[in-house]
């Protein structure tokens, strides 16, 4: 049974929240606790009183009566760090399926499954004896194969609404790479923006050319913004995207800016940053772990490590995010055209013609066909998961983390 709109603030709070809260009648005798709830609005709760799609949230919250809401702000090898208001984390235990080594072995969580930055939990409580109790369904997230031999997703981040590309326009700079990030962005349910940053140390020639770059690159309607990372007045061009209830998440290469732009939107030096390599504009891997910092804007942003490598996970639609590709390969006079040496080939007419880029083509033969691969690998994990059986007893595991430490 799902909890009625008065039970539902109730059930968010805890502790200092708790005994901070007022309960305020509104018209239709529903009720809300304001303090707490404008707690969790900034750190990013999606809903307010009367969201009309939230009623998967609510029937968890009324199952777990001695729980209240907390988002994952921080992820380490060591654990969860959660928070129920703006600078107030601490660490969790997390439920014993979590803390098992990952993979798709007997009664293992899928690596996806378990929580991840911008993720909220169920937690009962307090202190040394917080536990998370369960995960609450992702209204969006964003996806990777993990590095290694065998087939496994990595979770960037979850319930974000937003996706920040972010490139240098320096030896950073690739509009394939970018195209890849795009594919990734397209099966997320968030909005992705590109940023385009060191405009201030580019002159206006590469600007200019990397955004005629983008523009085969990008679908209509997504923004190529371009700012110094290092500059406050700059970096105000990303406020729209940044409003209260709003989470972004930046990705992109080591050494892109990052964590430049985090501290220039937060307005303090909260993420380490450093140089990049003079000859090739390599980052350093500065940032080590995912966090998820609120913003004066009202929104929350989750600063990455930078990703060396993105591979897809094979649930993506590569048809999507190249349908000018797609559009084409509907004219080729023959349904199977491979547009290699076929008559009537529209394909290979528009790369005459220069109408289509041959390296836009060669990508999307390419990450067509590591989506294929990847999609037969995750078919076959899947399998081999349902065909095994649930296995050993659980053992829960705690961070080693101080509470109150951020
Ligand atoms: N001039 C200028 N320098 C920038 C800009 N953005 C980033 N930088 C510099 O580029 C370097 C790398 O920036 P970071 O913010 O550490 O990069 P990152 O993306 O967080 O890198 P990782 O944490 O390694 O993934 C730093 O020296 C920044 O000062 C920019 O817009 N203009
Ligand atoms: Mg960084
Ligand atoms: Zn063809």
């Amino acid at each position: 049974m799902a909890a009625s709109l008065t039970e539902i603030p109730v059930a968010t709070l805890t502790g200092a929240a708790r005994r901070a809260a007022r309960i305020r009648p509104m018209s239709d005798s529903t009720a809300v606790i304001t303090p707490a709830v404008d707690a969790l609005r900034a750190i990013g709760w999606p809903f307010d009183a009367r969201s009309p799609d939230w009623s998967d949230w609510a029937s968890l919250l009324a199952a777990h009566p001695d729980a209240r809401a907390a988002r994952v702000v921080e992820q380490h090898r060591s654990g969860y760090i959660v928070a129920e208001a703006p600078g107030e984390g601490y660490g969790v235990e997390s439920l014993p399926d979590w803390a098992k080594p990952s993979g798709y072995r007997a009664g293992r969580t899928d690596p996806t499954e378990r929580p991840g930055v911008g993720d909220w939990l169920l937690v009962e409580g307090e202190g040394n004896a917080a536990k998370a109790v369960a995960l609450l369904p992702r209204r969006s997230a964003i996806k990777r194969a993990a590095a290694g031999e065998h087939y496994k997703q990595q979770l960037i981040a979850a319930n974000i609404d937003v996706v920040f590309v972010v490139s240098g326009l320096d030896g950073d700079f690739n509009p394939r790479r970018i195209e890849r990030y795009l594919l990734l962005v397209h099966g997320s349910s968030a909005r992705p923006v590109i940023v385009l940053t060191k405009a201030d140390v580019a002159d206006a020639a590469t600007v200019a050319e990397a955004r005629e770059a983008l523009a085969t690159v990008v679908e209509d309607g997504v923004d190529i913004l371009a700012v110094n990372a290092r500059d406050t007045a700059s970096v105000a061009q990303l406020d729209r995207w940044l409003g209260p209830g709003r989470t972004a998440v930046l990705v992109g290469s080591s050494g892109a800016g990052k964590s430049t732009l985090t501290n220039s939107l937060l307005g303090i030096e909260r993420m380490k940053t450093a140089s990049v390599r003079e000859n090739d504009s390599r980052g350093r891997h500065t940032t080590t772990y995912r966090a998820l910092i609120p913003l004066p804007q009202g929104g929350c942003l989750i600063d990455t490590p930078g990703m060396r490598e993105l591979k897809p996970t094979g649930e993506e639609a590569v048809a999507d995010t190249f349908t000018d590709v797609e559009a084409l390969t509907g004219e080729c006079r023959f349904r199977d055209c491979s547009h290699e040496a076929e008559p009537g080939c529209a394909v290979r007419a528009a790369i005459l013609s220069g109408e289509l880029d041959a390296q836009r083509l060669a990508s999307y033969r390419k990450l067509a066909d590591e989506v294929a691969g990847a999609a037969g690998r995750l078919a076959t994990r899947q399998q081999q998961k349902s065909e095994s059986r649930p296995g050993s007893p659980p053992s829960g595991r705690r961070p080693d983390t101080r509470p109150g430490r951020r």
